[in-house]
């Protein structure tokens, strides 16, 4: 498989080092002095610039979390004057003002190496037909992705999110050999296609570039198969830039970090210390070549592990985990934490269950409750209702062994559970006005 920028992305890690430190300290420089919440920040824990000798100082640098991106809104972390701003994008967040982030001519210009790089590492070439199912719009996930796929020099068909027959028409018109969208609405095409009696399996279709919501092995699977291709996992997230920060190559054995544009740590999400090696922790990225809209040591709250050891592909750039939970969706049911990555891993081993479900979460009393609705193959609704209660009851004794909580049950027919062309919304916590 093609390497986009051998240079960089099997880069000898000593070297990166010290690239990451010059780096690093120039960001540090460049937000101290253009960044009013930054200086004081800085100023606030006695901190200079010139502090920063080596990359373990960037544990000097204060956290930034959404809430300061929030209340600078919406252009106040801009580090740039506006002229030089030529793009605006924001976070997908559906409550209260979004977060704002802004990029020059040349932050447009790493971000379409970035998603280049993902694309080629998943094999797509000049020679593939990409169909896009992202949204275009204030989303980073349309526009991002695609101008990594224009820079490759691939055929992009601009479609965008949304108008799913259109998409099973393109495809088998237009001879798409490769798809980007979440992993959700991926399965969702997969269904809308066997429903109309398109098999997707038969076409041209070979590779699926899927990111922006969680999804683990099982997903992983299903999609590939439904779909007969290859399935890689790409991660990002608004406030450091969007799709680009890391990927999978064809190896699928973690995502590969942009660590030449992008400083990663892990942290214990309560005490903000470096985890040990090899240890889960919560994301905290500092970018290191962001001109509009740097961050120092942004709180991503995803939860992953990182390994720096040698990847079959011949990419030096470390790896990390997918992506499972958030510190903030770990949900607390009668005191037992629970993340809905173990719900579903267990949904997904259980013969006849579709990949679409929802949690719900609700008090009745004192008492929380926990439902699980589930998506099942028309078999099972065809069957005699012993075997259905059998069936819902080994469902639930599966989830109890792996989550500690008893949960109920409710089977639903195929279809029933919303579907979104974006984010699926796996979690309806009836606890929290919503
Ligand atoms: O979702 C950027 C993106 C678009 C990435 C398209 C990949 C592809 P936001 O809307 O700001 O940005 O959401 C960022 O989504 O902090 C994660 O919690 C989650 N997320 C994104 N990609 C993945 C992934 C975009 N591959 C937030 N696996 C992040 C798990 C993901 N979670």
């Amino acid at each position: 498989m093609p390497i986009f920028n051998a240079e960089y992305e099997q880069m000898d890690r000593g070297e990166l080092a010290e690239l990451q430190l010059r780096r690093l300290q120039s960001t540090v420089a460049w937000v101290y002095e253009r960044v009013p919440y930054y200086r004081e920040a800085l100023d606030a824990r006695g901190v200079k610039p010139r502090d920063i000798r080596s990359l373990a100082d960037v544990r000097l640098l204060p956290f930034t979390d959404k809430t300061a991106l929030r209340d600078t809104y919406p252009f106040g972390m801009f580090a740039v004057p506006m002229e030089q701003v030529v793009r605006v994008h924001s976070s997908s967040g559906t409550t209260g003002k979004p977060i704002v982030v802004g990029y020059t001519k040349g932050d447009l210009n790493t971000w379409t190496e970035l998603t280049a790089r993902i694309a080629s590492a998943a094999g797509v070439t000049e020679r593939d037909r990409v169909q896009m199912a992202f949204l275009y719009g204030m989303f980073t996930g349309g526009w991002g992705m695609h101008y990594g796929i224009e820079r490759i020099g691939a055929t992009i068909f601009p479609a965008g999110s949304g108008n799913t027959e259109r998409h099973l028409m393109m495809m088998q018109d237009f001879g798409t050999t490769a798809i980007v969208c979440t992993p959700s609405y991926a399965l969702y095409m997969a269904e809308a296609a066997e429903q109309a009696g398109v098999d997707v399996r038969a076409l041209p279709l070979r590779v699926g570039l899927f990111g922006g919501e969680p999804s683990g092995e099982g997903m992983r699977d299903e999609i590939e198969r439904r779909l007969g291709i290859l399935a890689t996992d790409n991660y990002g997230l608004s406030e450091v830039m969007g799709p680009g920060v890391s990927g999978e190559c064809e190896h699928q054995v973690g995502l590969h970090m942009a660590e030449d544009h992008f400083l990663f740590e892990l942290v214990h999400p309560e005490t903000g210390e470096p985890v040990g090696e090899g240890e889960e922790g919560e994301l905290v990225i500092t970018t290191l070549t962001k001109e509009a809209f740097p961050v120092l040591r942004y709180r991503t709250h995803d939860l992953t592990v990182i390994d720096a050891s040698p990847c079959a592909c011949g990419r030096t750039l470390a790896r990390m985990r997918k992506v499972r939970a958030r510190t903030d969706d770990m949900l607390i049911i009668r005191g037992v934490n629970v993340f809905p990555s173990q719900i579903e891993d267990v949904l997904m081993q259980v013969e006849g269950i579709e990949p679409h479900y929802q949690i719900v979460v609700d008090r009745t009393g004192a008492l929380d409750d926990i439902e699980v609705r589930i998506e099942v193959a028309e078999e099972i609704f065809s069957d005699v209702m012993a075997d259905m209660v059998a069936f819902t009851r080994r469902v639930a004794e599966r989830l109890q062994s792996v989550i500690g909580l008893r949960a109920k049950i409710t089977l639903v027919e195929p279809g029933t559970i919303e579907r979104t062309a974006g984010k699926a919304r796996r979690v309806i916590d009836r606890r929290v006005s919503e």
